[in-house]
């Protein structure tokens, strides 16, 4: 089967001072997605920040940065609503009101690194009706083996429609570790048909990634995950993530999804 890649070009926590190379601006951001579309890349997970270069859930930026990248390549747009730890869960919601094709839905409450991700369940689940609402397939974001179980509560619930698409996490401080074991736990206990990737933050992402690529999931690549190329060496942008992702692929013998064959299996026509 051929495999998804997406680009997470930004993040909610590095800053230019961690990797001079993070796009922050609109215009820096439309140049990293494009990039990583003629790399390969079908999706783009976008964070976006303020002038001042923080997490920012403003309309007006996410507006202006969709539009500068739809002028540049046809990727499909998928928003954060995971946003950054300091924003609160009424402006992150929002951010689906623009419609892009796609959004993360993060079903669970968790200690994130040295704060606080707050998802409670209650919006939660109002988030998740209004992406049913207004057609804006969810991305799951799983920490935690009780996450795949909260999703699955929703989906019985009516507020999800299959095929379900999860990203499996590994490497958050306060979600599951990046080890194998526990992504092969976690891929086990996915339901029949369930669409997935990795993703893997830091040290153990070209390792995890490809596993996963192994595996059959799909792959997320980008300065959101990984700051570095190697030990040591900070990867210069982007693209060289991307392409390291699509490499892996290749080198598995799995090609890699057009933006048609990606809209069709994560069912964005429907
Ligand atoms: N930063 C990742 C660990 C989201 O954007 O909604 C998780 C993430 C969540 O990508
Ligand atoms: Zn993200």
């Amino acid at each position: 089967m051929t495999a998804i890649i997406t680009v997470a070009p930004t993040g909610p926590i590095a800053t230019k001072a961690d990797n001079p190379g993070l796009p922050t601006q609109p215009e820096e951001i439309a140049a990293a997605v494009k990039d990583g579309y003629e790399a390969g890349a079908a999706i783009a997970h976008l964070h976006l920040r303020d002038e001042h270069d923080r997490p920012t859930a403003d309309l007006g930026i996410a507006r202006r940065t969709m539009d500068l990248i739809a002028e540049r390549c046809p990727i499909l747009i998928q928003l954060s609503t995971g946003v950054g730890r300091s924003v609160p869960f009424e402006e992150r919601e929002a951010l689906v009101e623009l419609r892009p094709r796609m959004a993360t839905l993060n079903p669970c409450s968790m200690s994130f690194a040295d704060g606080e991700f707050r998802n409670p369940p209650h919006a939660v689940r109002r988030l998740a009706l209004r992406m049913r609402e207004l057609g804006v397939k969810p991305e799951l974001e799983i920490y935690d083996t009780g996450h795949l179980d909260a999703c699955l509560r929703l989906l019985d619930e009516g507020l999800l429609a299959e095929p379900l698409q999860f990203s499996i996490v590994l490497g958050v401080r306060g979600g599951m570790a990046a080890t194998p074991q526990n992504l092969m736990t976690m891929v086990d206990r996915l339901p029949e048909g369930a669409v997935w990737q990795v993703i893997a933050i830091g040290r153990a992402n070209l390792q995890l990634t490809t596993i996963g690529l192994a595996l059959g999931g799909n792959a997320r690549a980008g300065l959101e995950d990984s700051l570095y190329l190697r030990k040591g060496e900070l990867a210069p942008g982007n693209e060289p993530l991307v392409r390291r992702a699509v490499r892996a692929a290749h080198a598995l013998d799995r090609s890699v999804a057009d933006i048609d064959q990606t809209a069709a299996r994560l069912g964005l026509n429907a």
